[in-house]
């Protein structure tokens, strides 16, 4: 059992605990009770997510990072501006600044800016000029953010890196960098963690703040068999348990309650046919009833109900291809690893 203590800080002080509580009266109540994923990430649940694109059976990492070699050149084009989005360690994003920062070096594009034309800015590197190599990593983790912006500056001395905190969702107003020239990369297969109406909105969003000439490079997990998709959120070293575990942690300590207890759960991860998806559940090992007094609500789980904590949509090769077409934005390239595990899709506005 969880006991609660008392704090000095009234816990609606904190932003986190705010949107938890949303998420949890918006969801934790239906049946199923879900959470979004979005709570994984703290700062324990973000080494273990990295740790789990190591594993033998999480196979999506390394099926990206080799499209992201083969295509570097395709990717990039003639863009300037790279905007990523969830951009975390920004370790896959590598392979496309050194075609880049090349290009801008070779002078291929746009003019070198006058030396101190440039008012400075709040990274200290003032306005971007016309043409200017530019990466704009943007997170909701701010101390990951900055510590790879920072490592990225240095590695890229002729990228301007300007780092901003968001919430890729609910971006607004227009992107940095030159109308046209921009390349707005959403990697990893993260759309995949959205909802059918969330990924809609999303690309809906993406056309509203992109302009003509604009580029997006998605990547997405295909549709393989059941064991392999299962398999890669459910490995045998235990890192996806413990990651899946993790946000029951989160919860408890940032929200009121009593009677939340990972011991009462375990991990499973199962293949959803009708929906096309990978979920992943937190199934309750012995009747719960977990306290949430802030909320004013009790939530109770039979022994083998469920919490869910994911979905994991996997696509057929052009299926994103197809549905953004429908929000305006036009098919040029789909791409995937050589065994066929993984895909990139290259869109233009
Ligand atoms: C971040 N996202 C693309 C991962 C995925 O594969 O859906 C999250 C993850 N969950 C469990 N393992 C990995």
């Amino acid at each position: 059992t969880t006991t609660t203590t008392m704090t000095t800080t009234p816990p609606d002080t904190d932003p986190d605990t705010a949107a938890l509580e949303s998420d949890l009266r918006e969801g934790f109540f239906s049946d199923p009770p879900t959470v979004p994923p979005r709570w994984f990430y703290d700062e324990k649940g973000s080494l273990l997510f990295d740790q789990i694109t190591r594993v033998a059976e999480y196979y999506p990492t390394r099926a990206e990072a080799e499209i992201l070699r083969a295509r570097a050149v395709d990717i990039v084009g003639a863009s300037s501006t790279v905007v990523e989005l969830g951009a975390g360690t920004c370790e896959k994003t590598r392979v496309l600044l050194d075609v880049l920062a090349a290009g801008r070096a070779a002078g291929t594009q746009g003019t070198p800016e006058a030396p101190g034309a440039e008012a400075p800015g709040e990274t200290g590197q003032g306005e971007a000029g016309p043409g200017e190599a530019r990466f704009v990593p943007v997170d909701i983790s701010t101390e990951m953010l900055f510590e790879s912006a920072r490592a990225l500056a240095q590695e890229y001395p002729g990228v301007r890196i300007d780092p901003v905190i968001g919430d890729l969702t609910a971006l607004d107003g227009p992107l940095p960098g030159e109308p046209g020239g921009r390349l707005v990369l959403f990697l990893g297969g993260t759309v995949g963690n959205f909802s059918e109406s969330q990924r809609a909105g999303f690309f809906s969003m993406l056309r509203g703040i992109m302009d003509p000439g604009d580029r997006l490079v998605l990547g997405f997990d295909l549709v393989k068999s059941p064991e392999r998709l299962v398999a890669a959120y459910d490995d045998a070293a235990g890192v996806t348990t413990e990651f899946d575990l993790n946000m029951l942690d989160v919860i408890a300590r940032t929200v009121e309650c009593a009677g939340l207890d990972r011991r009462d759960f375990r991990h499973e991860a199962v293949w959803n046919a009708g929906e096309s998806r990978v979920e992943m559940w937190l199934r309750a090992v012995r009747d719960v009833r977990i306290d949430f007094p802030t909320l004013g609500r009790v939530r109770t789980l039979a022994a083998g109900e469920g919490i869910r904590t994911e979905i994991a949509r996997k696509f057929e090769p052009h299926a994103l291809v197809d549905e953004l077409a429908g929000h305006g934005f036009g098919g040029q390239a789909v791409w995937t690893d050589a065994a066929g595990d993984f895909g990139l899709a290259l869109v233009v506005v």
